[in-house]
């Protein structure tokens, strides 16, 4: 890589674990690291990892990792020729990408005007209509006249959706039964979204009912090569935040997934896509709907390396360095069953933060198990920012062996000092839905997920055989569970 291209030295502008997998990345090829840290990560595990670390501000992420030109300073000064941003923070800020580039240093995601275009729903959804990418039927307009949004309704039929177009994170979204309900609804919309994203545009479609979220990963060079690196299904979240993700999706077939596939690669070829992005379709009863493009690396995309072997990272950094992707798209195979669960410091019962230190800590291995993690015995969890521990995440030859690795190592996971939602994940993986396949995005609503939880939680203290050996018998159960299941059911896939 140093010889081929002119990488050298790549800086991480994030925090945490997403920050340490970037730079293995970086250090498999020889490429050093900079780091930048907050106050409040002076003891951080990133900051650690890198090769060189700089101090870039008090801990809240407006006076350190939201600073674009300090960090932008510090990449200078330190000699760096690329910039990864990370996931959060500024890894969709299409100034920081012009200022990156305006420094003579190569932004390690999109090209400025491609996350601009993502940026809004209503000229994304026209500009993927455009491009023939299946959009969710409605008007791609903003709607002020509560008699034009009847109109609408009508042609389209209720139930509707009114969604911000500058809107994120499930907030300006309202769903809308009758007529009765619209112009009231129009109008609290509009406001929500002008008072949250300073931006009261608002826009109307057909509203889908038990929707399952699956999502394309996307890989472009600068060589006009743009391919697919098949599907995760991110169905179960909480809160518009993800807590399990898996591929393959239970749901998708061969067939679909070549449909889908081809119209992530249309997406990404629409706005001149380059580096790593992921096209999130909505999926419903069959047919599936472009919902918006994420103009980053995520979070979930280890899912996707350990059923494809594709290393992102290392493909992002030959994008960056003008090098051709490693894969064209006959090459991309997908083997077995990767499921990840989102390890958080939080309490269940709320889904809050639960910030603190970590008095006691153990992490599972053994055979297809991946740890991304950015924390150690001993550290204290900042209450600054997001409230992710590590992402677990187990591979399996089938469905069943990775619910059954997973569950297993979540057993052995062990945190203390922390509220941690490892009991949430053991009680998802043990839910007949689940071990079914049937996934949706209202599943920990729907099977009272936090209530069964709760109850597991008193369970637990009451038995006195511990926490150990009840948890061992539960993984046995849920192994049983999933293997009658799975032959019920083939979810091979
Ligand atoms: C929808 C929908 C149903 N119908 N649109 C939530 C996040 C935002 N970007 C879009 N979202 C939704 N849009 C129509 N027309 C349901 C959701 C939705 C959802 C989507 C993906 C993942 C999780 C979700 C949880 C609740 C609602």
């Amino acid at each position: 890589m140093t010889e081929e291209g002119f990488i050298n030295k790549v800086l991480v502008a994030n925090r945490g674990e997403i920050a340490i997998r970037v730079m293995r990345g970086c250090r498999e090829f020889g490429i050093s690291t900079v780091a930048v840290y907050s106050d409040a990560d002076r003891n951080a595990l990133f900051k650690r990892y890198a090769d060189e670390a700089y101090n870039i501000g008090k801990p809240p992420a407006t006076m350190s990792y939201l600073n674009i030109d300090r960090i932008v300073g510090v990449a200078v000064k330190a000699g760096a020729e690329a910039i990864h941003p990370g996931y959060g923070f500024l890894a969709e800020n299409a100034e920081f990408a012009r200022k990156i580039e305006k420094a003579g240093i190569v932004f390690m995601g999109p090209p400025p005007q491609a996350i601009e275009a993502m940026g809004s729903k209503i000229d994304s959804k026209k500009t993927m209509k455009a491009a023939g990418v299946p959009v969710i039927p409605g008007v791609e307009k903003g709607i002020t006249d509560p008699e034009e949004a009847k109109d609408i309704a009508a042609q389209i039929g209720y139930p509707v959706m009114l969604k911000a177009s500058a809107g994120g994170g499930g907030i300006g979204m309202t769903v809308v039964h009758d007529e009765a309900h619209l112009a009231k609804a129009l109008d609290s919309t509009q406001r929500i979204a002008k008072a949250t994203f300073g931006d009261g545009t608002v826009f109307l479609e057909k509203y889908l009912d038990e929707p399952r979220h699956i999502e394309f990963q996307i890989l472009s060079d600068t060589h006009g090569h743009d391919i697919h690196v098949r599907e995760r299904e991110c169905s179960i979240q909480r809160r518009h935040q993800k807590v399990v993700e898996e591929t393959p999706s239970p749901v998708i077939t061969e067939e679909l997934r070549e449909r889908m596939g081809k119209a992530a690669v249309m997406a990404a070829k629409a706005v001149d896509y380059r580096s790593a992005g992921t096209v999130e379709f909505m999926y419903s009863k069959g047919d599936f709907y472009f919902l918006e493009m994420n103009t980053r690396l995520q979070v979930e995309h280890p899912i996707t390396e350990m059923i494809t072997n594709v290393d992102l990272v290392k493909e992002q950094l030959r994008v960056a360095s003008g090098m051709e992707l490693g894969y064209t798209q006959d090459e991309i195979k997908g083997n077995g069953w990767a499921i990840e669960a989102r390890i958080n410091a939080e309490d269940t019962m709320t889904f809050l933060p639960a910030p603190g230190k970590i008095t006691r800590y153990a992490e599972p291995g053994g055979p297809g198990v991946r740890i991304d993690s950015g924390v150690y015995m001993g550290y204290e969890i900042p209450p600054f920012y997001d409230s992710l521990i590590a992402k677990l995440i187990a591979w399996g030859r089938d469905r069943k062996e990775a619910i059954a690795r997973l569950d297993r190592a979540l057993f052995e996971y062990e945190i203390r000092g922390v509220k941690t939602n490892i009991l949430l994940h053991r009680v998802i993986l043990r839910e007949p839905a689940f071990i079914e396949g049937r996934l949706t995005t209202h599943f920990i609503q729907d099977y009272d997920i936090q209530k069964k939880v709760a109850e597991a939680m008193k369970e637990e203290k009451a038995n006195s055989l511990g926490r150990a050996r009840a948890a061992a018998i539960a993984a046995v159960g849920v192994y049983v569970n999933a293997a009658a299941q799975a032959r019920a059911q083939n979810m091979k896939g």
